[in-house]
Parts: C-alpha cells; structure tokens; sequence
C-alpha cells in the first residue's frame, strides 16, 4: 500500500503530535505558501504532501523552503487519487495526530490549532464543520447540501454514525484509532474518489468521541479547481447499492461513461 519513494525531508525528527497531511496536483501556486502559512503559527506541526505527480514546479517550491519538518512524498502514479493520498498520508504519519486539508487556503490555517486543541482534549475524530458553502457558488452549494442529504439519510438506513458535515476535507483523526480502520479496509475505499471523512465513517466505532470545529470555507486562493462531474459520480458511489444506481443516472445526465469508471460493475 505505502508508496516505494523515500520521504525527502523529515527523517526521524521530532515533532509535536500532528501531521498536517495535504493532498497535491500541480498546486505549484500555493503549495509553498500554504507550508509557510502554518509554520508562522504552528512551528512544530509536521507538513506531507501526497503529491500526484505534479506537472509543475511543486516540488522545487517545497525544496526551496527548506524545512526539515516539510515532507514532499511523490506517489505512485498508477495508484493515483485524492482519496488514496489522504488515506495513504494518514497510515504514514509518525504523530499522535493526522489532519487532512487542501492545498488551496480554502481551508483557513488559523483552524488548525482549534482542531488540534479538541484532539488533545481526547476526541478520536475532530471534524472542522463549514458555517457555509456559499463560497463555492450557489448552484454548487445546494449541489453539495443534496448530496449531504442523501449521505446521512443512506448512512443512517444502514445503521452507521454520521457527522454534522459528512464532506468536510478538513478533519483530524486519532491514528491509532484510525490506523486499523485505514489497513483493514483499503480496498473498500474510494481510493479515487475525494470524500474521505465519508469512507472512514464506514468503519467507525458508534462509540468513537467526535467533537467539532466550525470554520468559514474559503475560496481557492491562487491556480485551478481539480474538481470535475466524475467527484460527483465517485461521491455517490461510496453510498451502497442505491447510491451505486443514483452514480450511474448522473454519469448519463453529465455524459461520463461509467462502465470506464467501474469496468468489473
Ligand atoms: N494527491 C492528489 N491531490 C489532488 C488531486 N486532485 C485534487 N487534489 C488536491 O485536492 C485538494 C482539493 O482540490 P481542489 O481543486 O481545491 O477542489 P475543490 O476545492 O473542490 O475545488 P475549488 O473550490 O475550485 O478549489 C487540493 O489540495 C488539490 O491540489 C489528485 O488527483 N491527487
Ligand atoms: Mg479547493
């Protein structure tokens, strides 16, 4: 499952207890700015990128910054995907801590240590819980409270723990706890698909302490929006049988071939 590149900076350093995990394609824009952006406020989290295979300049921008806490994990390209990069990122975190967020200032940096602070107060899952979505636009804010809807209405009718905002790309985990759940279950992940929270909730323990952070969602500081009508297909198919049916209808109302996105289905 773990990539076969070595890790470029951040061998055996000691850290404080988390790993701020960001998944990367071609961000060559904000990538070094976001770094700097949590070393100014958190001078002990540890940084991984899990780049994709980035096109562009990423990787000299992050070499640049030279900081040892700073690691540039460069993935396999064949097992590409956000979903893959979060999961991988979490299983490789050396902390007590792992906490995913985007590379793009959407999610503000000032949130982190909030986050961090209901960790250290014993929670095993700390979801950063957006105020609004209308940053993204209104069609793709209704569009994204839809698909909330029928995640927790199909979460619920089988019997699993939902969380006040089921897409949230900003969430920390427990590794310990999470761990098992990550290498036990890789398989049944979205491993393409981009909502990890979702997948993991899966698995969850009804018993496990969620907390919350609310946070103002931004808007993408600088380059461009990965996000495409496959995200949404992937995001439905990570809801079971109904959810499978409802992927196939938006794969013909978009025009995506979905028997090239599932072939064994
Ligand atoms: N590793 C990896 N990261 C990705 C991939 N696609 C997108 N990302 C990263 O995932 C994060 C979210 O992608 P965005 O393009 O910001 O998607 P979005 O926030 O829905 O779209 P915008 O609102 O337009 O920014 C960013 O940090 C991207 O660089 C991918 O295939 N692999
Ligand atoms: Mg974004």
């Amino acid at each position: 499952m773990h990539g076969s590149h070595p890790r470029l900076y951040g061998r055996g350093l000691m850290a404080g207890s988390c790993t701020i995990v960001i998944p990367t394609f071609n961000e060559e824009k904000n990538i070094a700015n976001i770094a700097r952006a949590i070393r100014a406020e958190y001078p002990d989290y540890k940084i991984l990128f899990m780049d994709d295979n980035s096109t562009d300049r990423s990787r000299q921008e992050v070499e640049s910054l030279n900081d040892p806490l700073v690691t540039f994990y460069v993935r396999k390209p064949e097992e590409r995907g956000l979903g893959a990069s979060v999961l991988q990122g979490f299983a490789i975190a050396d902390t007590d801590y792992a906490m995913c967020m985007d590379c793009d200032f959407q999610h503000p940096v000032s949130a982190l240590g909030g986050i961090v602070e209901q960790m250290d107060a014993g929670a095993d899952l700390c979801v950063g819980w957006r105020t609004s979505r209308m940053s993204m636009g209104f069609k793709r804010a209704m569009g994204s409270q839809v698909v909330e809807l029928f995640c927790k209405l199909f979460f619920k009718l089988h019997g699993k723990q939902t969380t006040k905002d089921m897409m949230s790309g900003l969430f920390a985990i427990r590794c310990d706890v999470f761990r098992p759940i990550i290498e036990g279950n890789w398989d049944s992940f979205e491993l393409r698909g981009w909502k990890v929270l979702m997948d993991l909730m899966k698995y969850a323990d009804r018993k496990m302490d969620v907390r919350y952070y609310r946070y103002d969602f931004g808007v993408r500081a600088e380059g461009e929006s990965h996000l495409n009508p496959k995200v949404v297909i992937m995001t439905f198919h990570q809801l079971w049988g109904f959810g499978k049916f409802s992927a196939k209808l938006v794969a013909k109302v978009y025009g995506v071939d979905y028997k090239a996105m599932y072939p064994g289905e």
